[in-house]
């Protein structure tokens, strides 16, 4: 072959093909009532949730945002690392400045790695106004998949290729019938976490459930129990106002009805996902978006997880599969039920709240039937309802193929999570993160305005190993889950008591066998912290600086990134990026403003 040919065929014959995709996104505010209950929402091209932006790996992608909503937004891309485009990763005060009303963004950046995702606001709350839609990037054809250690059987193995290709979102909210700003002025006036949801929605479609207080006693847990003491969960299955306080300060005058109790019973549709049992198997991306952890299951199902966070791993089976916000679990459903409707369910996996939502796993050949199968794996309370419910094991789903994190470890950061006074404040370490972070001066235009405010950020050499221990405080503390941007992490260890150690080396040696996990633990982008009473838990999260630019991490509980639980990671200041003009002063559009129905 000719020198010259040979060049180009380097470039042009990629073991993937690179290609660019082009999507367009209109965001509107609009009346709509996701659970029967009419609001305005946050639309995207008219849907809710957004559509779905499926890719291959290695594919460049352009997003154009048209903004016609009154307020100003901006988009984050969960999951994806960004390697290269830090001014597309959607955070204002960090990333960009926030796209106004009526005006236009383009967001540019790589699908380095297969898998499931998902886009949602970065901007006040707005994601928990509906602003979210899945993504997916399909593996390259031909690389390695888990599934041959679910089968060795060639037909089988087909089926779950092709059910892959095919795969479908199941993204899990809650549903709040305030507005985002109307919670969050609740909050603020009253002192409260509203920690509480009128509904849950699957896939956006859900009803506001009054479940009989009888039923809601029944389904209340020992911890549960201990905690009310002789309250009870409202009628809306939530904790009361005086739990939510903390201990913290809080004036009851004002609170709207339906925050902590008052049922309004409102119906919506109901999410049906049909499957055709000559498949042989469907794939579902399950995705926690809202503020409660989910539980869910499919009656008579079992389920084998074949990916977390968009990344193989070791097929695990599973009745029931628990997922806090910001997680995806990804997983193959055998179809070889009788002909049927199956109920499916997510009900909350989280102390705050008793709360549900159905839909239905409908098989073809069963589409006119009129019954409908009810037999539950999980209970309304999020226990086991039969003897012998397997709940996914996760220390099992172990990543593959398995990596090893560096014992290199540069910086050895603890993070102390607690309250700043009120029970809907945070503090992640010193500070309380303000959600509109100088939006006028992203930090990653101008990173040395870190050294004002030091308490906000923490940075870091590229390179380099860092490693984020990660304590709650309260002496009452839900589940964080905690979500980086860019890059995963190595989720090395967990455990229950006060964090006092130097490094995570120190402690390996103080603490348990077991504890920590250097050899294959899991590799995630969201991993939440140990719920606890009384003792404090510790998570210690390992990852590599690769990708210099500047990154939140922060809680995926909206109502916790609002209330300051939040720090920017300042990666590899030594090597930041020179921000692309059309970024560091426009749009990223770059010239004339594209329109929808060209490229867009
Ligand atoms: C949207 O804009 C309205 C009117 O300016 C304002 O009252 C509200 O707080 C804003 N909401 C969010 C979520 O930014
Ligand atoms: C709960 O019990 C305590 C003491 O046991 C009592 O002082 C309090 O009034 C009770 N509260 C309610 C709501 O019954
Ligand atoms: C509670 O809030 C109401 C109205 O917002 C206010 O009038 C009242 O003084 C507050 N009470 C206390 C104890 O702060
Ligand atoms: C369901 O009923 C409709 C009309 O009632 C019929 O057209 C259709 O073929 C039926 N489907 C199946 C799978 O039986
Ligand atoms: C749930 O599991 C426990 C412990 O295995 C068992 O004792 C209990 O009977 C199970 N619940 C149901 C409803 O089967
Ligand atoms: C989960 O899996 C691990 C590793 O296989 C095993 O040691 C552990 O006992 C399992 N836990 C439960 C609750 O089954
Ligand atoms: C930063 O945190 C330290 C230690 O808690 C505190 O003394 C200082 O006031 C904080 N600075 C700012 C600017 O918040
Ligand atoms: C928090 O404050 C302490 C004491 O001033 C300081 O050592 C630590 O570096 C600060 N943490 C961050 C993330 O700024
Ligand atoms: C940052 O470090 C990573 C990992 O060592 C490397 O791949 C990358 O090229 C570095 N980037 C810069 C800008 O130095
Ligand atoms: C942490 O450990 C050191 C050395 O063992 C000890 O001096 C110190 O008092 C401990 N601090 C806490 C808060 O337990
Ligand atoms: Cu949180």
């Amino acid at each position: 072959m000719q020198p010259l040919l040979l060049a180009a065929c380097l470039l042009a014959c990629n073991s993937y093909a690179t290609k660019t995709v082009y999507f367009s996104l209109t965001l509107t505010w609009e009346p709509a009532a996701p659970d029967g209950f009419e609001r305005n929402i946050i639309k995207m091209n008219g849907q809710f949730p957004g559509p779905e932006l499926v890719v291959d790996q290695g594919d460049d992608v352009e997003i154009l945002v048209w903004n016609n909503m009154p307020n100003q937004t901006t988009i984050h891309f969960h999951g994806i690392d960004q390697i290269g485009t830090p001014w597309s990763d959607g955070v204002p005060g960090l990333s960009q400045r926030p796209i106004p009303p009526g005006e236009t963004f383009l967001y540019r950046w790589n699908a380095n790695a297969y898998g499931s995702y998902f886009y949602h606001a970065h901007e006040q709350s707005q994601i928990v106004d509906g602003l979210f839609g899945p993504i997916y990037v399909r593996p390259p054809q031909g690389s390695e998949t888990p599934f041959s250690l679910i089968t060795s059987d060639p037909a089988e193995l087909r089926a779950i290729e092709k059910a892959e290709l095919n795969t479908r979102p199941i993204l899990f909210s809650t549903w709040n019938h305030l507005t985002s700003s109307e919670r969050i002025a609740t909050a603020m006036s009253t002192g409260l976490d509203t920690f509480c949801a009128n509904s849950l929605l699957i896939n956006g479609k859900g009803s506001s459930i009054c479940v009989p207080q009888a039923e809601i006693n029944a389904n209340t847990s020992p911890v549960a129990l201990a905690l009310l003491g002789n309250s009870t969960y409202s009628d809306i299955g939530c904790l009361p106002a005086p739990i939510a306080s903390a201990g913290f300060p809080f004036n009851l005058s004002g609170l709207p009805d339906g925050v902590f109790a008052g049922c309004h019973p409102s119906t919506g549709e109901q999410e049906i996902l049909l499957v055709d049992p000559a498949d042989k198997y469907a794939r579902f991306d399950l995705t926690g978006v809202g503020q409660l952890s989910n539980i869910f299951s499919i009656d008579e199902h079992q389920m084998t997880v074949v990916a977390i966070d968009g990344r193989w791993v070791t097929p695990t089976p599973a009745d029931a599969v628990q997922m806090s916000s910001g997680q995806r679990y990804s997983v193959v459903v055998k179809l070889d039920k009788p002909p049927a409707k199956y109920t499916i369910r997510s009900v909350s996996g989280d102390i705050a709240q008793i709360i549900q939502a159905t839909g239905l796993l409908v098989y073809t050949n069963a589409r006119n039937c009129s019954s409908t199968v009810n037999k539950p794996f999980v209970t309304l309370g999020g226990s086991n309802a039969t003897a012998n419910t397997l709940f996914l094991n996760e220390s099992k789903a172990i990543p593959f193929p398995p990596v090893a994190p560096s014992q290199d470890i540069a910086q050895t950061i603890l993070l102390h999570i607690d309250n700043a006074g009120f029970s809907w404040k945070w503090l992640l370490d010193n500070a309380s993160f303000p959600i509109d972070l100088d939006e006028s001066n992203p930090l990653l235009f101008n990173p040395s305005q870190a050294t004002t405010q030091p308490n906000l950020t923490i940075s870091n050499q590229n390179g380099t190993w860092i490693d984020l221990v990660i304590q709650p405080l309260a002496p009452i503390s839900p589940a964080h889950p905690i979500h980086k941007h860019s890059n995963k992490f190595f989720v090395v260890g967990s455990g229950l008591g006060l964090w006092n150690y130097s490094s995570v080396a120190d402690a390996a040696k103080a603490l348990p066998a077991g504890t920590f996990n250097f050899v294959d633990p899991p590799v995630r982008d969201t991993f939440p912290t140990v719920a606890s009473i009384g003792t404090p838990g510790f998570l210690v999260l390992r990852y590599q600086s690769v990708n210099p630019g500047a990154f939140l991490l922060h809680c995926h509980i909206q109502d916790h990134l609002f209330g300051g639980m939040a720090l920017a990671l300042l990666d590899g200041v030594d090597g930041f990026p020179e921000v692309p003009g059309e970024y560091r002063f426009g749009n990223g559009v770059g010239g004339c403003i594209a329109r929808p129905g060209k490229k867009y």
